[in-house]
């Protein structure tokens, strides 16, 4: 943790984060974090992820991490030993969340995403197969989280993305600081529409006021626009968002349908 002397003179306390992940197809994992943003967010400093292979944790002569299901069933389980052995090894001398991604778990989300980006120690178990041994749930794990409602071959990709979303929001990860904050979500409206050069591509031209350089109503336009795209798209989204008066005349008014 460190502090970082913003231009006007504000202080950004930098915070950084340390991920372990356990998983049976670490290589899966490698080559996100060698690209983009997560990769400079590991060269600064504000976050450092450490990918462990779960049977490097395997007790026996085979190796083995998984065994059949008592009561039988179908699909293989994933076994005490190994799992108990790895977070054992990598949260002892912290107080980590344990966070077990599977289907069964609260739905992952950007509030949710930036609860966890305060933390300083995650410890990521990427299931595989039918799932992992109840008593690794009972003991260890402290959080388990859904990335959707369906059903991957593995953890990895879950992993992946709670990595991706949280690693963005880590104050410095991003180049100026201030973009994650007009975001999807961040408002809990999803995002306007946006346009660059050319001003005019095959007859299509950029929405003037956004050339008028005037931004009152420049952001007056990307705050309507969000908000039509989410009574269109997402009008679950608006029970959560703070709306204004002009938002509430507008649901109330006839040009809702209209916009299409
Ligand atoms: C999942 C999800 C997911 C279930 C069986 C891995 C798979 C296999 N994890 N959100 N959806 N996990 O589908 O987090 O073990």
């Amino acid at each position: 943790m460190w502090l970082k002397l913003l231009s006007g003179n504000r202080i950004l306390l930098m915070l950084s984060m340390k991920i372990d992940v356990v998983a049976l197809f670490p290589e899966i994992i490698h080559p996100i974090l060698q690209a983009g943003i997560l990769k400079r967010a590991q060269g600064a400093g504000v976050l450092s992820v450490n990918v462990h292979n779960l049977r490097d944790f395997a007790t026996d002569r085979h190796k083995s991490v998984d065994d059949y299901p008592y009561g039988g069933g179908a699909g293989m389980i994933l076994k005490p030993e190994p799992l108990f052995g790895a977070v054992r090894t990598l949260a002892c001398q912290s107080d980590a969340r344990v966070i077990y991604l599977t289907p069964q778990g609260m739905p992952f989300n950007q509030p949710l995403a930036e609860a966890l980006s305060l933390e300083s120690h995650l410890v990521l178990i990427c299931g595989r197969y039918k799932g992992i041994d109840e008593r690794v749930r009972q003991k260890l794990v402290t959080d388990e989280i859904s990335i959707g409602d369906y059903v991957l071959t593995g953890g990895e990709i879950p992993a992946l993305v709670l990595i991706d979303t949280i690693g963005r929001v880590l104050p410095g990860a991003l180049g100026d600081y201030e973009s994650a904050q007009d975001d999807s979500f961040s408002q809990e409206l999803l995002d306007h529409p946006h346009y660059t050069r050319p001003s005019d591509f095959e007859g299509m031209k950029v929405p003037e006021v956004l050339l008028s350089g005037h931004h009152e109503k420049i952001s007056q336009w990307k705050h309507e626009e969000s908000f039509r795209r989410t009574v269109r798209r997402r009008p679950d989204l608006l029970e959560k968002s703070q709306l204004t008066k002009e938002d509430t005349d507008y649901l109330s008014s006839s040009s809702v349908t209209e916009d299409n």
